[in-house]
């Protein structure tokens, strides 16, 4: 009932009387009146008078199940949310779900991370209420080998989704990172349970910097933020419901055909390592070359110095520029 008082609430431009929302939702005028009481606790500022009824004022900067579900068009991707305050790690949380039968699509949300983590143990700096810090729960009926793919595509939805909301040139590094102007924005960690053929389920967790003022001094030369770049702040929910459903459409295009043919060419639109100098670092081992194609799986195609071509496959290997992080 909450979801629908606060829909009709926001979907009216004047007041709207406790005798109209009780004959549309069928609940007593007393219901109503808690409801709202609840709503004001979380945030929300709901101005009541006497014979008009209630009118909504200001919405609480928050990622909340019922402020990304509104106006949200997607089919499954992200109908249900865990919404926290303060987390250790999003992907650690949803992995938890995801291992006890959560459901496709389900996503896990918060303010603030204490221990939010990158690749190979790395940690994910995310404070409080300033960021997109969630994870979202995929089961997708694919091979171990091709789960790799699911970063590519998420890299996607997200660099269109910030394209599309604030207007900003973000681009892609392959394989997992979203830049603007030659900083990082966003990471993507992706988890994954599987057997031999069979993949029980993915994590795939997007890190954003939103509306982040400044960086600790270990990151502040490669890290930066859309409202560094913009010079404003931007509105989080509506990158996160983007970026949704950016991303539900790309998954099943990729499901359906079960090839990356179609994004490939987007995302190669998007990419910036093609075309540059770059250093592939696997474990101890690294090598320098041009970054030149993507291949039909998503591998980055890069030819050596001594002019052999190799194909590199995403998982564990860290891309860099020859002259720094870009
Ligand atoms: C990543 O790892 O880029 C994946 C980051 C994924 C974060 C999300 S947030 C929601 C979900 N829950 C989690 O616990 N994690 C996911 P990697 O490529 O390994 O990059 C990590 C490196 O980026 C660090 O070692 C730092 O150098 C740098 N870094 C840390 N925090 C950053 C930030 N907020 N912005 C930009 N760079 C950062």
């Amino acid at each position: 009932m909450k979801s629908k008082i606060l829909q009709l609430l926001k979907d009216s431009d004047g007041y709207v009387s406790g005798e109209e929302i009780s004959k549309i939702l069928g609940v007593s005028r007393t219901a109503i009146w808690k409801v709202i009481s609840h709503l004001k606790e979380e945030g929300y500022i709901i101005e009541s008078v006497t014979k008009k009824g209630y009118m909504l004022r200001e919405t609480p900067d928050l990622l909340t199940e019922d402020e990304i579900l509104y106006n949200l068009n997607t089919k499954w991707l992200g109908q249900k949310i865990y919404h926290h305050h303060q987390i250790d790690s999003t992907n650690k949380e949803a992995k938890k779900l995801a291992a006890a039968g959560e459901k496709e699509g389900t996503i896990v949300i918060s303010e603030e991370q204490l221990a939010g983590r990158g690749r190979l143990g790395r940690t994910w700096v995310s404070p409080p209420q300033t960021g997109i810090w969630m994870s979202v729960i995929l089961r997708p009926p694919i091979s171990p080998a091709d789960a790799s793919k699911i970063t590519l595509i998420a890299g996607l939805a997200v660099c269109e989704g910030i394209q599309a909301v604030t207007g900003l040139p973000a681009q892609i590094k392959w394989p997992n990172d979203i830049v603007l102007h030659n900083k990082k924005i966003c990471g993507i960690l992706t988890e994954m349970s599987a057997e031999m053929e069979k993949v029980n389920y993915i994590i795939l967790g997007i890190g954003i910097n939103v509306n982040i003022n400044s960086f600790p001094e270990d990151i502040k030369n490669t890290a930066t933020s859309l409202k560094i770049e913009g010079e404003k702040d931007y509105d989080r929910k509506e990158i996160v419901k983007a970026i949704l459903t950016n991303l539900e459409k790309y998954y099943e295009a990729y499901l359906n055909k079960q090839d990356l043919e179609d994004l490939l060419e987007k995302y190669k639109r998007h990419c910036l390592t093609l075309g540059k100098e770059v250093k592939i670092i696997h474990r101890n081992e690294e090598f320098i070359g041009k970054a030149v194609d993507l291949s039909e799986e998503g591998e980055l195609v890069v030819e050596k110095q001594d002019g052999q071509v190799v194909t590199v496959f995403s998982g564990e290997v860290s891309v860099r520029g020859l002259y720094g992080y870009i």
